[in-house]
């Protein structure tokens, strides 16, 4: 059926019974092309029959259809005529995980960060209405990108304004791991009292089809029948409170059901709509339906086994868990945070030890900023575990609620740098920069394991203001070189030579030797001093300093060139003779693809960089 399904306008041709076929489909063809190139495959999987219920009733280029994260539209973009190249998802040169507006015309919105959608779609409703234009605007978010502070914020101001926005939720009570939160609590008592909303829509639904004359009567008084008696079996609505209809909640695997609703939607509803579908993550695949976190987001699997097929080797995330395990077991104070990150960031160990001191504050990474501000004017110690790219939305908290009050909580930073397939909207290329201009923060890059295992050990320490430490996706690596003292503000030199210096930031030490390995075959009289910085702020000036009279300074980092090591190396030689080239990420907005092809194609590995230090030096030498 996919062969001959390749657009929105041929799923409207299908019938009840062949939408069916064509999610059976689909499913099959997530599975064997993610089971090649890892992916998303649960959320996907779960979202499938409310894909093909919604492209049988709405128009994606008229209505315009808001994904939140996009990481559960792989059925939308295989019916958006991406089947074709389906089979490059998430490679280098291939189509995104996520919704790309670059990508397909039906890509109403960029995504990959949650909770966007209602804010997008709603800006997108009132473009229609300037417009003249009357359709519809739907997003599609799940209940753990409702945990997220976007969307309450979105959803307050669509009740205020009355727009025809729709919005979809997709609850499967599943975030990564199980969804956190007092909504998720009242989004259950929801699923509860079922049978309440059930008599509720069918008495709304007879309202519709009465006569102009009586249906005023008629809602007066189911209205008033609601609240006397109907409320007395359930909770309020709050989605109704706050200015939607709300209907459901809905079976979303029941296809025919959910053209029905989805029609009357379209066509006898105004206003902004909230509709409870609830479906179930990993849906019609074993694995990923018993075990739909660790399928929420995977590297290539066996399809008969559910196994990955990759070996992980310990990540920088279990050498963070683990140190911190041990560290809280020595001091009662410290606490653990993530934003619906447990097993990514790796506290899951830590979650089950020491579960009075581990809050998972949902898909709320300033709220959990500003949470740990507040533990810290106590005396607690908390460490915040968020990735690079998502503390971004964090901005403001760790300026005005950590830094300036000097508060002494420690982020752990992980998948600083590029980390492959997930793409732009996930790489973390610019935590350096947008730490480094804030007075008061100290920030931190391990060269390797053991050296964050230190760092964190100082971190637990450290009392006098806020400390992030930035380490990268991946396994873990150990340089074995001698382990030296950590102090602050001070840099490691690994090697002591002249005229020439490599600076690298963290684990961009590896590529520092390594280039030094090259330098000495070709040049072998030049012996460069090759340094750890360890911190980025304080800069070690005083290093810096004894550097003064070198002819040359390369640095390294795994951020953007723009406002991290290489700009603040830059700018202290500034008035000096020594020439400072700084190799890191361009500025530019670095795609999908393997992180080692990604390196390769932005020139970021050994044998690319010493390329071009080594034509530098050969036009010295001339
Ligand atoms: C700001 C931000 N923080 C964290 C994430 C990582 N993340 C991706 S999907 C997801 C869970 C989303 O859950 P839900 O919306 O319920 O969708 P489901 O996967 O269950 O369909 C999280 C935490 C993100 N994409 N953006």
């Amino acid at each position: 059926m996919l062969e001959k399904v390749k657009n929105p306008q041929d799923v409207k041709k299908l019938s009840i019974s062949e939408l069916n076929k064509l999610a059976a489909e689909l499913r099959k063809r997530i599975i064997e092309v993610t089971s090649k190139v890892g992916g998303h495959v649960a959320p996907s999987l779960g979202a499938t029959d409310l894909t093909v219920a919604l492209l049988k009733v709405f128009d994606p280029l008229k209505e315009r259809i808001v994904w939140d994260v996009g990481h559960q539209s792989y059925s939308y973009k295989i019916l958006t005529e991406r089947n074709d190249r389906f089979d490059t998802l998430r490679q280098f040169g291939g189509i995104s995980g996520f919704n790309n507006r670059s990508e397909s015309k039906y890509d109403a919105f960029g995504v990959g960060h949650s909770s966007t959608s209602i804010s997008a779609a709603l800006g997108i409703t009132v473009a229609k209405e300037i417009n003249k234009n009357p359709e519809k605007t739907i997003a599609i978010i799940g209940d753990g990108a409702l945990t997220g502070g976007m969307a309450f914020e979105a959803l307050n101001h669509a009740g205020n304004l009355q727009k025809d926005l729709v919005v979809i939720l997709n609850d499967n009570n599943m975030s990564i791991s199980k969804n956190v939160g007092a909504l998720q609590n009242y989004l259950t008592n929801i699923l509860v009292s079922r049978s309440y909303n059930t008599l509720r829509n069918l008495v709304w639904d007879f309202v519709q089809h009465t006569p102009a004359r009586v249906k005023r009567r008629i809602i007066l008084s189911a209205r008033k029948f609601e609240e006397n008696i109907i409320n007395t079996l359930a909770p309020n609505i709050i989605f109704e409170d706050l200015g939607f209809k709300y209907l459901g909640p809905i079976d979303g695997h029941d296809i025919p059901r959910m053209v029905r609703i989805f029609n009357k939607v379209k066509t006898n509803l105004t206003g902004p709509v909230f509709i409870h579908v609830v479906t179930q993550k990993g849906k019609g695949y074993d694995f990923a339906e018993k075990n739909a976190s660790n399928f929420h987001g995977l590297g290539p699997y066996e399809i008969r086994t559910g196994k990955c097929v990759k070996k992980k080797g310990i990540s920088y995330s279990k050498v963070f868990g683990d140190t911190l395990c041990k560290l809280a077991e020595e001091n009662n104070k410290i606490v653990g945070i993530t934003g619906a990150m447990t097993d990514g960031t790796g506290l899951t160990e830590f979650a089950q030890k020491f579960p009075d001191r581990f809050f998972d504050v949902g898909i709320a990474e300033q709220h959990s900023v500003t949470f740990a501000g507040g533990l810290a004017t106590e005396g607690i110690k908390p460490f915040v575990a968020v990735y690079s790219t998502f503390m971004q939305r964090a901005l403001d908290q760790v300026i005005h609620d950590i830094a300036l009050q000097k508060l002494p909580i420690v982020m752990c930073l992980d998948r600083a740098g590029i980390v492959g397939e997930d793409g732009a909207t996930h790489h973390g290329a610019f935590d350096l920069s947008y730490l480094n201009f804030i007075p008061n923060m100290t920030i931190m890059m391990p060269k390797d394991a053991a050296e964050l295992i230190q760092m964190l050990e100082f971190a637990a320490n450290y009392q006098d203001g806020p400390i992030a430490i930035r380490y990268p996706r991946g396994k873990a690596v150990n340089l074995e070189l001698p382990q030296t003292q950590l102090k602050l503000g001070k840099a490691e030199v690994i090697q002591k030579g002249e005229q020439f210096a490599i600076l690298a930031a963290g684990t961009t030490c590896q590529n520092a030797l390594e280039i030094t390995e090259m330098l000495q075959k070709d040049f072998p009289k030049i012996t460069p001093t090759v340094i750890n910085m360890r911190f980025l702020k304080p800069l070690d000036k005083q290093l810096l300093e004894s550097l003064n009279n070198y002819k040359y300074i390369f640095t390294l980092e795994e951020n953007s060139l723009i406002g991290g090591l290489g700009s603040s190396v830059a700018s202290y030689f500034a008035r000096q003779k020594v020439k400072v080239h700084s190799f890191g990420l361009p500025d530019k907005f670095i795609p999908h693809g393997s992180t080692a092809k990604l390196k390769e194609a932005y020139g970021f590995t050994s044998p690319k960089i010493y390329q071009q230090i080594k034509q530098i030096l050969n036009e010295i030498q001339d």
